[in-house]
């Protein structure tokens, strides 16, 4: 039987990436929703006709009820809550509400429904707050410092008290920062030191071997592998010694920089890429390239000729089928002999201290601000990868046994070290452009979080596989590109 599984919070960072993971993994996904007026599908849009949606509130225990009789899950991730530290000073019944009650209302509603249900409740490093201990580990006492990192507590020991009142299977993570970047898609590839091309979905489909992808200017490794059905229009763009076939968001990079592929024109020239050194070429080799290829797979790209990578086509065609992302570490890839760039927007929310620091730095660097304002710049934070700490979860939901782990990096890095790395990245200096304003420092701080992850890599056998370093470099490269896109539609 497919194991199906509920995800509350789907529309948000973690939840789009457990979403991804666990169709992946197989599971039928249905993910919880609360009622709006508008939208908000930006971070699952490409995987929204393989989810099941439905409607629910955590404010509203009746509505849960309903969700888990109509649905029957095998497992229940709560992600959902009143997530930003900040606004939990301003609106700290309503944080309590949700991020508080709402994990009791969840388990009591499974306990009611269906007992047998896994549970995993999102726990947080905000719950040491003032620590008491360095580093923090699952039995570090807490010591919250917020209403949200009050209420997370709350949720905690909720989660707790059902799994030792009533047997449930109920497990938490106490995640440490996680942040997040978008997958992109490549079709050259390097496996075993066998240089190919594939088409994208035969690469997509063999997550088990370790693989590497050439992203115009060298290899990089594959981190992550997607196939989602795309219903829409696709764009088909072809070029002297390029063609490429996207969906209409994807970014393409021009010799005069990046723009979606929808704003490319004929006339514009495509970047064409080195071609990477085939020390061994696979069995078909190159003349397997279709699709992200096209002719210029086959020919190799038309060195000398007039105007290499100039458009000379654009069409928009109906689409209806599947459509593969691979993520990689330098979040590039190249298609054919033309790069091709795809990127969906950073899924961090803007308003969280990393995020700000790199769509920042994006926006100076275009030259639509000058200063960016951030509040204290000594917090120190332990902040990983957003999809690494989502494996965690499914992993620790297939446990026997249910229990606590904290999930996080083991370094510590200041407000003022990310902003170095993130203006260092584009070469600008990061005091010629930060200056502290008094709206942003927090009535009661958390000075410092590093956790502990041995228990996590113990039992679950999990590992994080992303540093500070490349998270600073794939935020802020995917934020230039977002910026340049935005201004490239705004003409
Ligand atoms: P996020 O991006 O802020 O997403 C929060 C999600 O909760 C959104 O989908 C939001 O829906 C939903 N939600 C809010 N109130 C709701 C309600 N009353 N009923 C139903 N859904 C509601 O958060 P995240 O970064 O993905 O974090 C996921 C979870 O992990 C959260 O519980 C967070 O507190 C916890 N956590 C996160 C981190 C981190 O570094 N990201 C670290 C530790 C713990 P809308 O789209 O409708 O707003
Ligand atoms: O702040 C400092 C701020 O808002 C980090 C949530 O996912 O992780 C997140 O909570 C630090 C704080 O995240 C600005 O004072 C300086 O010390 O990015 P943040 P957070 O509060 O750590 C935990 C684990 C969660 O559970 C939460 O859900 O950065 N800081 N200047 C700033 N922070 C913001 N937001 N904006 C500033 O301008």
């Amino acid at each position: 039987m497919r194991r199906r599984a509920l995800i509350t919070g789907i529309t948000g960072q973690d939840g789009s990436y457990l979403a991804e993971f666990l169709l992946e993994q197989g599971y039928e996904v249905v993910g919880m929703l609360r009622r709006s007026s508008t939208v908000n599908f930006e971070r699952i849009a490409h995987i929204q006709d393989r989810l099941r949606l439905v409607t629910g509130d955590l404010l509203d225990e009746v509505s849960m009820i309903n969700v888990l009789r109509e649905n029957r899950p095998t497992e229940v991730y709560n992600l959902a809550a009143q997530s930003f530290v900040q606004t939990s000073w301003s609106q700290p019944v309503l944080t309590g509400e949700t991020t508080a009650l709402g994990v009791t209302r969840m388990l009591d509603a499974i306990r009611v429904v269906d007992p047998e249900i896994r549970f995993y409740q999102a726990s947080s490093s905000e719950m040491f707050g003032k620590v008491q201990e360095v580093p923090q580990r699952e039995t570090t006492p807490f010591y919250p410092r917020s209403p949200y990192g009050v209420a997370k507590v709350y949720g905690h020991w909720i989660t707790v008290n059902y799994r030792e009142s009533y047997g449930l299977h109920a497990s938490s993570g106490i995640s440490f920062n996680h942040e997040s970047v978008p997958p992109a898609t490549p079709v050259v590839v390097r496996r075993d030191g066998c240089v190919d091309i594939v088409p994208i979905g035969e690469a997509a489909r063999s997550s088990a071997e370790p693989l590497e992808v050439w992203d115009g200017d060298g290899w990089t490794p594959v981190t992550a592998r997607s196939t989602y059905w795309h219903e829409g229009e696709s764009v088909s763009l072809r070029a002297r010694g390029a063609a490429i076939e996207c969906t209409p968001e994807h970014v393409v990079i021009l010799a005069s920089g990046e723009r979606p592929a929808e704003a490319v024109r004929a006339g514009d020239r495509l970047r064409l890429s080195p071609r990477p050194e085939p020390a061994l070429v696979g069995p078909e080799g190159l003349a397997r390239a279709r699709g992200g290829g096209g002719d210029a797979g086959r020919r190799g790209p038309l060195e000398g000729a007039e105007a290499p990578g100039q458009v000379f086509s654009v069409e928009r065609r109906p689409y209806r089928g599947w459509m593969c992302d691979l993520e990689t570490e330098s979040g590039r890839f190249a298609a054919g002999v033309g790069l091709v760039v795809v990127h969906n927007s950073p899924r961090r929310g803007l308003e969280f201290v990393t995020r700000k620091i790199s769509h920042g730095v994006a926006r100076i660097v275009a030259g639509l601000d000058r200063h960016l304002a951030l509040g204290n710049l000594e917090a120190q934070r332990d902040w990983g990868y957003a999809a690494d700490y989502v494996r965690a979860m499914w992993l620790m939901l297939q446990q026997d046994q249910p229990s606590d782990y904290v999930m996080a990096t083991g370094r510590t890095h200041s407000v003022r070290d990310f902003c170095e790395l993130a203006f260092g990245h584009v070469g600008l200096e990061w005091r010629d452009h930060v200056i502290v304003d008094e709206r942003y420092i927090r009535p009661a701080e958390v000075d410092v979080l590093v956790g502990d992850p041995s228990r996590a890599e113990a039992i679950l056998g999990w590992r994080r596989e992303v540093g500070l370093p490349e998270l600073v470099a794939m935020m802020v490269d995917a934020d230039l590109r977002l910026v340049r896109g935005e201004e490239a539609v705004r003409g």
